[in-house]
């Protein structure tokens, strides 16, 4: 294990923005995560977000009302969690206010798939009409139960089982909501195909990598930025013989942006535990940087990322925290290692923010050869990353 002390080429502290936590929400993108009963749409989320063990998602109790998580990444995050057949107008907040809306779908009850999608259906409508950039995914959770021939199958059926729906909806229900022409055919013919094109399905399962994968293309369907930091990365990349480049957010080991070449699953699922087990001794790195709240809670053996469950707090001007960079001296060096993976394959780390790692795999004796030219790259790539999020943070 090494660290770093490459120089951070000048980067200033920039005056930190006065949003205080009141409009801390309204700033955060909001996600709802929705789903029949037991379909897995708590697992989804805390498993994730909490750091809760899949061994443990057994034991959760049904949720009975909305459970707000604030969460702190590339962006900054709020994940609805909600009980099952809810009534939208108990949302406290306007349908139009999410970017995201999942629909968790339990793979094992294939006699209910229509049942199921049916309320879905309604709220995906009501959303599109109050907001037609809103994004949707289906994650077909607890995929790891089927063997891989039914899970094709069921998931054609889950696809089709949408489709169906859209095209027999009664559209004119929703007549009070739009001031389209609902009993005209193209109205509803343009609808559906548009939904139809947006849905994204996703098999998901707390057991594997599979699940993180789907709030990576979650998250990366929101993040504005993603262009400009993919090309930086494929840049990197490029420029100095990686096999592979990922930026993950820390605590959630979710990628949020990679070079996406030569990606696969058995890869990913590699790189991932691996990060799971290097965290694990995240206590051991000095400068392992983190927002204050975030060291508090650590010290307190909770890595839970400064999460206040949407509970306002009234003093939050005084003790507001600053933004990430305020608090990070530019000259101290940053968290790095790296480790033989296989034979033929290194991988390597570094901070690059209070929530982002850059994962890179690389061939040893590439990494062997060419570490220094790679670090110097690389504090190319992590000044642009960061440059990316100040200016959208600012
Ligand atoms: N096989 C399998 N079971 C899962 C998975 N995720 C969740 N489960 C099981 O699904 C059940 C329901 O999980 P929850 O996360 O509580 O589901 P929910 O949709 O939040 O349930 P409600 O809040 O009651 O509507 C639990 O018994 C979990 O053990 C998975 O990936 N695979
Ligand atoms: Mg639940």
């Amino acid at each position: 294990m090494s660290r770093s002390q490459l120089p951070s080429q000048g980067e200033s502290s920039r005056p930190r923005s006065s949003v205080g936590r009141h409009d801390d929400s309204i700033r955060r993108q909001k996600i709802l995560v929705l789903g029949w009963r037991k379909a897995g749409k708590t697992s989804c989320i805390k498993t994730v977000f909490e750091h809760v063990p899949p061994s443990e998602v057994a034991y959760f109790d049904s949720t009975q009302k909305f459970e707000k998580i604030d969460y702190d990444t590339i962006i900054p995050l709020q994940i609805w969690d909600t009980p099952s057949n809810f009534e939208l107008e108990t949302l406290d907040v306007p349908l139009s206010s999410f970017s995201t809306i999942i629909y968790v779908m339990d793979i094992q009850a294939d006699d209910s798939y229509h049942e199921a999608m049916l309320p879905f259906v309604r709220i995906l409508l009501r959303a599109y009409l109050s907001n037609p950039a809103v994004k949707f995914a289906v994650f077909i959770h607890k995929a790891e139960s089927l063997s891989e021939d039914y899970r094709g199958e069921n998931y054609a059926e889950i696809q089709r089982a949408l489709a169906e729906e859209l095209e027999d909806f009664p559209y004119t229900s929703l007549q009070q909501y739009s001031s389209l022409n609902f009993s005209d055919p193209s109205v509803t013919n343009i609808i559906i195909n548009s939904i139809q094109s947006e849905v994204r399905f996703d098999m998901t399962s707390v057991h594997d990598v599979s699940l993180r994968e789907a709030w990576s293309r979650v998250l990366q369907g929101i993040m504005e930025m993603l262009p400009s930091v993919e090309s930086l990365l494929i840049n990197f990349t490029g420029s100095s013989g990686m096999d592979n480049t990922y930026l993950f957010d820390m605590e959630s080991r979710v990628v949020v942006a990679s070079d996406n070449r030569g990606r696969n699953d058995a890869t990913m699922q590699l790189v991932t535990e691996y990060l799971d087990k290097f965290l694990q001794f995240a206590d051991l790195y000095k400068c392992l940087g983190k927002r204050k709240d975030d060291g508090e809670d650590l010290e307190n053996g909770d890595m839970s990322n400064g999460r206040d469950n949407g509970v306002p707090d009234d003093d939050e001007e005084e003790d507001e925290p600053g933004s990430w960079w305020d608090q990070e001296d530019p000259d101290a060096p940053w968290m790095t290692q790296s480790t033989k993976l296989m034979p033929n394959t290194t991988i390597a780390l570094w901070q690059f923010t209070p929530h982002l790692v850059l994962v890179i795999l690389v061939r040893t004796d590439t990494w062997q050869t060419r570490r220094g030219m790679i670090e110097y790259n690389l504090t190319f790539l992590r000044q642009g990353v960061r440059r990316i999020l100040m200016e959208v943070e600012a």
